[in-house]
């Protein structure tokens, strides 16, 4: 990964002048987003920087452990104080996300309007942001991998064990513990630095992944059980969730996490999807095995959506049915997303 040099020396001196420091992440936030902020976060306050984290909303209580003495508001339960933090700082660090309404509708304006130097970090295709500095890597495998090579760029010595820790758990989750979108052997020298650093691997694994409620594992049992479709002649297959069954097993956010990659453990299933329905909202997940659809022009096309190749999402305002009917018939023209086709 090849980091502008004039973009880090820009970034540096930003911060040097700067005293008033906000970062934020995507809506939904999730370990790649959390955990970038936080190291992020704790860089900048060794610097003795006023830095605050906004958080649009609340993330999954998985990543609470990795998320210790950081200052951070919530835009949906303090909205107006963190628009007024965002319009009142020097910079703002965005992480994980490439445009802007994806940070939510409460502070999506105040991001837009304030005047901070935006400095954005991020591994998504196409972004499209107004700002002072990118750092946008696609082929990166996360967030989490690009802000590491930025601190590393800026200070040889930034990392220590608490920031390996955050950065750890981004390039694992968003890779799914080392299993897509990470065939850069760059990916690997930077775990080994982080493992230096402190990091444990077998006690980060067991507090991401085995920290799952009774409810949620009954969940997922239930999901793939009763709720699993298959349509192997477009080779694909989906999951859907109604908002009355989320509630028969008590959901949390977070709950159905990773829960759409099982589809794709079926041999000659290409593309997988997941569909919930919360309060207002149908939300979609589509994830695709490696050289096949391309999921993220799906999303973009069908779902308001957008992403990544292999995983991304979308959001259907309204009710779950016809969001179930829509993706049917979508799923038989599904061969017009192969990657090969282009
Ligand atoms: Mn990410």
């Amino acid at each position: 990964m090849e980091l502008n040099k004039l973009d880090i020396n820009r970034t540096k001196t930003l911060i040097d002048a700067a005293k008033t420091i906000s970062i934020v992440t995507h809506f939904n936030p999730d370990a790649d987003g959390v955990g970038s902020s936080v190291a992020l976060y704790h860089f900048l306050k060794r610097q003795n920087k006023d830095v605050q984290v906004v958080m649009p909303n609340p993330f999954p209580s998985f990543i609470d452990s990795f998320v210790k003495d950081v200052d951070m508001i919530y835009a949906s339960k303090e909205t107006k104080k963190a628009r007024v933090r965002l319009m009142e700082s020097d910079i703002i660090f965005g992480i994980d996300f490439n445009m802007v309404h994806r940070v939510g509708n409460h502070i999506k304006d105040a991001l837009a309007e304030s005047c901070a130097a935006k400095i954005y970090i991020d591994h998504h295709q196409e972004p499209d942001l107004a700002c002072e500095t990118m750092f946008s890597f696609p082929d990166a495998c996360s967030a989490s991998e690009v802000l590491a090579h930025l601190l590393i760029a800026i200070s040889p010595d930034a990392i220590d064990k608490t920031i390996a820790d955050a950065i750890y758990i981004g390039l694992c989750t968003d890779t799914g513990s080392f299993s897509y979108n990470c065939n850069n052997a760059e990916t690997y020298s930077l775990v080994a630095y982080l493992v230096s650093k402190g990091v444990c691997v077998d006690e980060v694994h067991q507090e991401i992944y085995s920290t799952f409620s009774e409810n949620r594992l009954r969940l997922l049992g239930y999901a793939i059980s009763e709720k699993l479709k298959v349509f192997p002649q477009y080779g694909a297959a989906y999951i859907c969730l109604s908002k009355e069954e989320l509630r028969q097993y008590d959901f949390q956010p977070g709950d159905t996490e990773g829960l759409v990659n099982y589809c794709l453990n079926l041999k000659d299933i290409n593309f997988g999807c997941l569909v919930t329905e919360r309060e207002k909202i149908v939300r979609l997940s589509f994830r695709s095995k490696k050289n096949t659809i391309d999921t993220n022009k799906f999303a973009r096309t069908y779902w308001n959506g957008g992403g990544h190749i292999m995983a991304s999402g979308g959001t259907f305002q309204g009710k779950l049915q016809p969001v179930i009917n829509n993706l049917e018939a979508q799923i038989k023209h599904l061969k017009d997303f192969s990657q090969q086709s282009e």
